[in-house]
């Protein structure tokens, strides 16, 4: 990495909607423990948006803290990532406010997350419908370059740019922009990944594989993965199960391990209970050292305090710089 990416900064979140989860790692956590070492992080735990699905407070605060838990585990630094909760920085919900007033309606009622999730029984809330604003606040409010995220959220990315380019053509000018626009960084190789039943792994939709869960039920689950009905004996193909799917996202398909299983498929004679059987091991190889740095953590609540306060911290002094900055570019 050049020096002229060093100083980029970052920001990213996720719900805490449920327990982190594979799709969650492979599709941004992983992202986040990489850059940390070459640019500047801001990573925070999204808990208004979780209000869209969560309605119980005593669950609502043990999964906020427990995200914070597995950001560290997974290997996120406090030295070198600003770790925060979004409500320790509500500022961002003036920053929505402001970004609301400039979104057509017709942008909000073309973002498919909304329609995906009250499928899926999330009640439709104005909240749901309009989580895409409060998104875009979170990211510009500290003026990130870089937002890595999973593929299923690149349409949100998009509606971030649109309605920093609209309140800049309303309020800013052309040499001095309100907002700065970011990039979405989406790992080429990890999609969307599927959940135990095809579907997109989601924390909301019950089909989600928890890399922290203890080896006996992680060994059950995995063995819930649906998969065809193609004999034992016969050729498979690996692109289309979801059992390779998930070992092709966690071991990177460039790795050995990754076409030695390929090679088992097309070659036949190997049931998917043995590729089930070969994932089990990899997620308990691939998160060995996070399963023990969580339980760890999980002693050390002092810590976790600690983090959070410093992270709060840093964060609001760059969203009030932002959010003065919005606030006198619209005469308020
Ligand atoms: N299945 C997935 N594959 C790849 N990336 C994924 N992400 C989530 N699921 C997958 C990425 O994880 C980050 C945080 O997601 P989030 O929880 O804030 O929102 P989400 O995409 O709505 O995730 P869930 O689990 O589906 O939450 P619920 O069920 O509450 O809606 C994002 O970068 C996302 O791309």
């Amino acid at each position: 990495m050049t020096d002229s990416t060093a100083t980029k900064r970052v920001l990213s979140g996720i719900q805490p909607s449920g327990q982190l989860h594979l799709g969650n790692y492979a599709g941004a956590i992983r992202q986040f423990v990489e850059m940390q070492h070459t640019h500047e992080m801001y990573i925070f735990v999204a808990s208004y948006h979780a209000l869209t699905s969560v309605r119980d407070p005593q669950t609502m605060r043990q999964n906020t803290r427990q995200v914070v838990i597995d950001y560290l585990a997974f290997g996120l630094d406090p030295a070198k990532a600003h770790i925060y909760l979004q409500q320790d920085v509500p500022q961002v919900t003036e920053l929505a406010w402001l970004l609301a007033c400039v979104c057509p309606k017709h942008l909000m009622d073309k973002a498919t997350s909304y329609k995906d999730k009250v499928d899926k029984g999330i009640a439709a809330s104005i909240g749901l419908y309009t989580y895409p604003i409060l998104q875009a606040a979170d990211i510009l409010s500290v003026d990130p370059d870089f937002v890595p995220v999973g593929e299923d959220q690149r349409q949100h990315i998009e509606i971030t740019r649109d309605l920093a380019l609209k309140f800049n053509h309303a309020f800013g000018t052309e040499d001095d922009p309100v907002f700065k626009l970011p990039e979405a960084m989406i790992r080429a190789d990890a999609g969307v990944l599927p959940g135990v039943d095809g579907q997109k792994m989601s924390a909301s939709y019950g089909n989600f594989i928890d890399p922290f869960m203890a080896e006996k039920p992680l060994r059950k689950r995995i063995m819930k993965i649906v998969t065809d009905s193609t004999p034992v004996e016969e050729a498979k193909t690996p692109e289309t199960c979801t059992v390779f799917q998930i070992f092709r996202a966690l071991a990177g398909p460039d790795d050995p391990r990754t076409s030695e299983l390929a090679e088992r498929y097309r070659a036949g004679g190997m049931g998917y209970g043995d590729a089930k059987q070969a994932l089990c091991e990899l997620i308990l190889d691939h998160f060995g050292d996070a399963r023990k740095r969580r339980e760890a953590l999980m002693d050390d609540p002092g810590y976790v305090d600690q983090v959070l306060r410093d992270g709060a911290e840093a964060a609001r002094v760059k969203v009030d710089e932002v959010t003065s900055r919005a606030r006198a570019a619209a005469g308020l």
